[in-house]
């Protein structure tokens, strides 16, 4: 556990770290039922984080209650995904204990190290997204806005991804067998969900009728918790996940008549909503058991803070002035209607009120403009789960409806286009629709994807809801992504701009001026020699592969994705081994090409892109005349562990997405914030990394987003780009013909195809621009002085994209809540 403020810390306090060695020990015999002699890594690290957990549970406790007592408006965070990785490095960084634990363990002779890579990781997501809401988790803490998360806490994270001859397999992900040490079960904290049955509708009065619904199944959603500290332990909140129970665990009528194996699958049907996490990245699953999820989670989380919200001030009427819900993208946007029917069914609301408190207590993240990752459920299977959800959903929407058709009568087009049901090929309820039309705010997650919204699937909506849209460009925490991550790093930092910089990013910027400065250039680049030879030595040990830290280490680290173009990176490599082959005497610049990255489990194309990377390394690097001037690499099984070991070593940052796709990224946040230079598209965020570290430190290429829509509306084929560029055409003819794939030579027929047709993606328009920009790369690394003034200039310069910021805004703009800064 070798964090900046090791080096640094003063020795612990020695009754600290003799009072944390006792619990540990005391954890250790008691809790854990082993002795000393026989603990393994393992429980060592279970026994070090109830320790751990012990140092918070106070704080929490108090500070819940200091938030109840003060009436300060708490936030919701709503997400299907928490990608958290592990939590022990963070928490006891956080809590000022790192000296401290190092202090107690040693005596013991256990290596802080081997008991911090002990723990799972927590893969409750899917990558971006679910990370996000991490980061998010972290700086909510940090900045002490009251806040609880709400997911699900799935017995099955995301799936271990193996690689057997170069092909991806997937395997379960066990994160719990040994058990969550952070966790604390809730079991007296459950609430009732309900699924199908009808909707009733009752007199209650000659005026007016009553809805009420009887479901025709119910599961309940068991709470478990976990403390979220934040900086300094400034603030401790709640990520509360829900488990999914039974309702009557073995029906004993059933159970007792004998019926046995009926009693059970009734068991595991209700327990299977929280079984496992969709893999399925920027690709809704679309399958019912994933709208179970969705609305189990959504349910629990409003009947829960509904709950806490009456118990605290009694009064419905002014949730909005105590609670803000933030939908993260539409995964949870059935909230809209829950909080409806919650008011006006069991609250009896009146409509036009109702409708105004969840509006103004709903606001909903944006994160994609592909087509095919927005949510829509068809109307039967709504009508069959959640009838009274699809009765309310056809009232918004026929108030909805009247309003723009009050202001723009005769606006078939207009309609159509903003209405909550999808005519055509089977009704279907649009939930990014559901979700805009039932919030104050809605944001995208970068200046350009938030610009694209209101000119793309939005457009409408802008119009009719002027300000609604807005920006909240995505931020990465510097605890996890600096300064737990990286050190030796960090370490210079505080030399450099003082201790302060671990609490205000901004003294970063006092490094500008260092950016020429020869001797903290060298200091610079021998940090990053250092994170790049612990890097190869786990390719080494891990991999049995020999990469050399003196190379240029250039990373892709994602999902495999058509759109995040891995497969023009590999292309790229092939044109490049062609180069040196062909001039062997030119001075190259020795490269290591690494990529990460799990393909969703049912996207063949991705899986293909990563055998060819695996093809492609085979030969490249087994040619001898290649002399180590290009190395290929694919690390399995990516997930926030492994990225907090390649973030810090990387020299080359790849951001290459079709310009227009990539919504944000946070990854090239985090490697430029570690010193890495990005080699990138005008996507996403790269623009404002390009803004905050100067064009001259960033190597941009390929089409704009409107020269991508302009080339596409032209039908332009790839055919023409490979026309014009003899490099390209040879490499696609190379894996055409199958020079890396002897076994099955027409293995990348299709795939090769269809950049000479289509190519909808632009790998193959964007192909000379790409390589061109790399063959840039490789003349600064070959000037050491002006590499690493722009590697520092970078790190200098990213200050603003610590969510921390990110949060501030939302804090500001959007919950309407303050913030201690
Ligand atoms: C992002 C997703 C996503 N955008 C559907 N959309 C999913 C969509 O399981 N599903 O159905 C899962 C994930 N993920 C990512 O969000 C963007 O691609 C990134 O550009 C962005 O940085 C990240 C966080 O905003």
């Amino acid at each position: 556990m070798d964090t900046p403020t090791t080096a640094t810390a003063p020795a612990a306090k020695l009754d600290d770290a003799a009072a944390l060695r006792e619990t540990i020990l005391h954890k250790l015999t008691y809790d854990l039922g082993k002795s000393r002699l026989g603990a393994r890594d393992r429980d060592w690290f279970i026994a070090t984080s109830l320790a751990v957990r012990d140092r918070i549970v106070d704080r929490w406790i108090d500070l819940t209650r200091a938030t109840y007592q003060s009436g300060a408006k708490q936030v919701y965070y709503l997400s299907l995904e928490f990608l958290i990785g592990r939590l022990l490095r963070d928490n006891v960084s956080n809590l000022g204990l790192i000296g401290a634990i190092r202090d107690a363990l040693e005596p013991l002779g256990v290596d802080p190290e081997k008991l911090r890579i002990a723990e799972p990781d927590a893969a409750l997501g899917n990558g971006g997204l679910g990370r996000l809401a991490a980061c998010f988790m972290e700086s909510m803490a940090s900045l002490a806005i009251p806040a609880f998360g709400y997911g699900i806490r799935y017995d099955h994270g995301l799936f271990r991804q193996i690689i057997r001859d170069g092909w991806q397999h997937e395997f379960p992900e066990d994160w719990l067998n040994f058990g969550n040490p952070w966790e604390f079960a809730r079991p007296e904290i459950s609430h009732t969900i309900g699924f199908g049955g009808m909707v009733e509708a009752v007199n209650v009065s000659e005026a007016s009728v009553k809805h009420v619904w009887k479901p025709g199944e119910t599961v309940q959603a068991v709470a478990y918790d976990m403390p979220i500290v934040g900086w300094r332990g400034a603030h401790v909140n709640t990520l509360r996940l829900w488990s999914a129970r039974a309702t009557d665990a073995l029906k004993l009528e059933a159970f007792n008549s004998g019926d046995h194996i009926g009693a059970l699958s009734e068991k595991v049907k209700a327990e299977s909503i929280s079984k496992l996490l969709y893999p399925s990245d920027e690709s809704p699953a679309g399958q019912e058991l994933r709208l179970r999820q969705e609305y189990f989670f959504s349910s629990a989380a409003l009947q829960d803070l509904v709950r806490r919200h009456m118990r605290v001030y009694g009064d419905i009427r002014s949730l909005p002035d105590r609670v803000a819900i933030q939908l993260n993208d539409t995964h949870p946007a059935i909230v809209v209607a829950e909080l409806l029917r919650i008011l006006v069914d069991l609250h009896d609301i009146a409509w036009d009120e109702a409708w105004d408190i969840t509006r103004r207590t709903i606001s909903y993240t944006n994160h994609t403009l592909l087509p095919e990752a927005l949510e829509s459920w068809p109307v039967p299977l709504m009508e069959r789960l959640l009838p009274r959800h699809m009765q309310l959903i056809y009232l918004i929407n026929a108030f909805h409806l009247d309003e723009v058709r009050g202001k723009n009568p005769e606006d078939g087009r207009l309609l159509s286009s903003v209405s909550l049901i999808e005519e055509g090929h089977g009704r279907r309820v649009r939930m990014g629709h559901l979700a805009v039309v039932g919030s104050h705010k809605v944001n995208g997650v970068s200046a350009l994807h938030s610009d694209l919204l209101k000119q793309t699937i939005f457009a409408d909506f802008h119009h009719l809801f002027p300000g609604r849209l807005t920006n909240k460009t995505n931020g990465i925490t510097f605890r996890r992504w600096l300064q737990q991550c990286n050190p030796g790093l960090t370490g210079l930092l505080m030399e450099a701009c003082g201790a302060e910089v671990l609490d205000n990013p901004r003294a970063l910027e006092k490094l500008r001026p260092l950016a020429t400065d020869a001797a903290f250039q060298q200091k610079f680049a021998a940090a990053k020699r250092a994170n790049k030879q612990a890097l190869a030595n786990l390719v080494r040990d891990q991999y049995q592969l020999k990469i050399d830290p003196d190379a240029l280490f250039d990373v892709q680290i994602k999902r495999i994705h058509e759109y995040k173009r891995q497969l023009l990176n590999v292309v790229e490599a092939v044109a490049l081994y062609d180069e040196i082959r062909s001039q062997p005497t030119k001075s190259w610049t020795p490269r290591v090409k690494i990529f990460a990255g799990k393909a969703a489990s049912s996207y063949h194309r991705a899986k293909l892109i990563i055998k060819l990377a695996h093809d492609v390394a085979r030969v490249v690097n087994s040619d001898p005349t290649v002399r180590n001037l290009l190395k290929v690499v694919f690390l399995p099984n990516y997930n926030v562990s492994l990225a907090e070991m390649i973030v810090p070593a990387a020299d080359l940052s790849e951001q290459i997405s079709t310009a227009g796709m990539e919504a944000s990224g946070t990854g090239n946040m985090k490697l430029a914030l570690n010193g890495a230079l990005t080699i990138g598209t005008l996507d996403g965020a790269n623009v404002e990394i390009k803004e905050h570290v100067g064009d001259d430190n960033i190597f941009i290429f390929g089409l704009t987003t409107e020269e991508v829509a302009k080339h596409r509306a032209e039908g332009i084929q790839g055919a023409a780009a490979i026309a014009r560029s003899r490099r390209l055409k040879e490499a696609l003819e190379q894996i055409e013909a199958g020079v890396f794939s002897p076994d099955d030579p027409t293995r990348y027929r299709d795939l090769v195809a269809s950049l000479r047709g289509s190519d909808y993606f632009l790998v193959s328009a964007d192909f000379d621009s790409y390589y061109d920009a790399q063959r840039k790369v490789d003349e600064r690394w070959r000037d050491p002085k002006a590499w690493w003034k722009s590697a520092v200039l970078n790190t200098a310069n990213m200050a603003w994209f610590s969510s921390d910021r990110t949060i501030a805004e939302y804090a500001d703009e959007i919950w309407n809540v303050p913030v201690k800064r």
